[in-house]
């Protein structure tokens, strides 16, 4: 029997967990945030430095703001602009390709919850905008913070596309994407083998607060990392998960920014809430004992079995 022998394809990566951003934080200075761990990455050897959803502002989903014209100032009216063209020319002078996460207005109107993969040549590869959004579309004033995502932003409308780039086939989906199965499916559909993602998630839930149900914080972090350790094992891919962290304005934020292997274990974990890189040498080339084995689609999907998945949206109990 020949050895399963395999040429690693080593890319390095670093995960740029960042600490809150206040309202009143400008934008320039959370690009020199960026670039402060984008040069970091850079003298650990990163290729690919991941930044977390929303980057640029405060997670501003929180506040219930009736007026559009102040909505829109956490927006970007295009990509790269005046305030981040900084992060696109240092990525390009340190050959660091990254993804970036931030929301997006678009020429004709719409408003997207985007992130960007760009090239190690300082390229934008690949766009992605968040399909999941969670949360709700009007003010619940009972809450103790707003989660409007459903508001303020439209179900993206580009899939879960994958692209060739420095030397892989790299995915990207947003935050709560990340607790949906039907994400890491439909890129392993597509021989992902690097997925990025970026995320801002509330340390309690306010919905489980208000209506008394049963959510202690030790959960937040431990279903952040099951369910992307499952995506990640299942789809045998490596999986980069980046959070924005701490105490935000008055809101707690989970860290536990972390990256993972094909095999679904952890091989690097942030061990704080304030800006931290971690950083893993990612071989590539490990993703196809589980896509050639107990993951080989091929061989083993039985499709016709699937249908529900992608012809009905809720659940629907058979007749009592
Ligand atoms: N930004 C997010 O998508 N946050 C959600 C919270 C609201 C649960 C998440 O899935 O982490």
């Amino acid at each position: 029997m020949p050895a399963f022998k395999l040429t690693p394809r080593l890319v390095t990566v670093g995960g740029a967990q960042l600490g809150p951003i206040q309202r009143a934080e400008k934008r320039e200075a959370v690009v020199e945030r960026l670039i402060a761990l984008l040069r970091e990455g850079h003298r650990k050897g990163c290729r690919i430095v991941v930044f977390p959803e929303l980057a640029l502002t405060t997670f501003f989903p929180r506040w219930f703001m009736p007026d559009w014209k102040e909505v829109e100032t956490f927006f970007e009216r295009e990509m790269p602009n005046k305030a981040v063209q900084p992060l696109f020319d240092e990525a390009k002078r340190l050959k660091i390709g990254f993804y970036l996460g931030y929301a997006e207005l678009t020429a004709d109107g719409h408003h997207f919850n985007t992130a960007i993969l760009v090239d190690d040549t300082g390229k934008i590869v690949g766009k992605y905008r968040k399909v999941h959004l969670p949360g709700h579309s009007e003010n619940e004033p009972e809450r103790p913070f707003q989660h409007l995502e459903k508001r303020y932003f439209e179900p993206g409308d580009l899939g879960f596309p994958v692209w060739r780039s420095m030397g892989g086939i790299m995915g990207m989906c947003i935050c709560n994407d990340r607790r949906w199965p039907e994400t890491y499916r439909v890129m392993g559909l597509q021989g992902v083998e690097l997925l990025m993602l970026g995320y801002n998630t509330p340390a309690i839930n306010a919905w489980a607060m208000v209506h008394s149900a049963p959510e202690p914080e030790h959960l937040r972090q431990f279903h952040n990392h099951v369910v992307m350790q499952a995506g990640a094992y299942q789809n045998s891919t490596w999986v980069v998960a980046v959070a924005k962290a701490g105490i935000e304005e008055d809101c707690s934020l989970i860290g536990g920014s972390c990256i993972i292997a094909p095999t679904g274990e952890m091989v690097a974990l942030a061990r704080g809430v304030d800006d931290e890189l971690i950083v893993a040498d990612c071989d590539l080339a490990l993703c196809k004992y589980g896509k050639d084995t107990i993951f080989n689609f091929d061989k083993h999907r039985r499709i016709e079995h699937y249908g529900l998945i992608s012809s009905q949206t809720g659940v629907i109990e058979p007749p009592m």
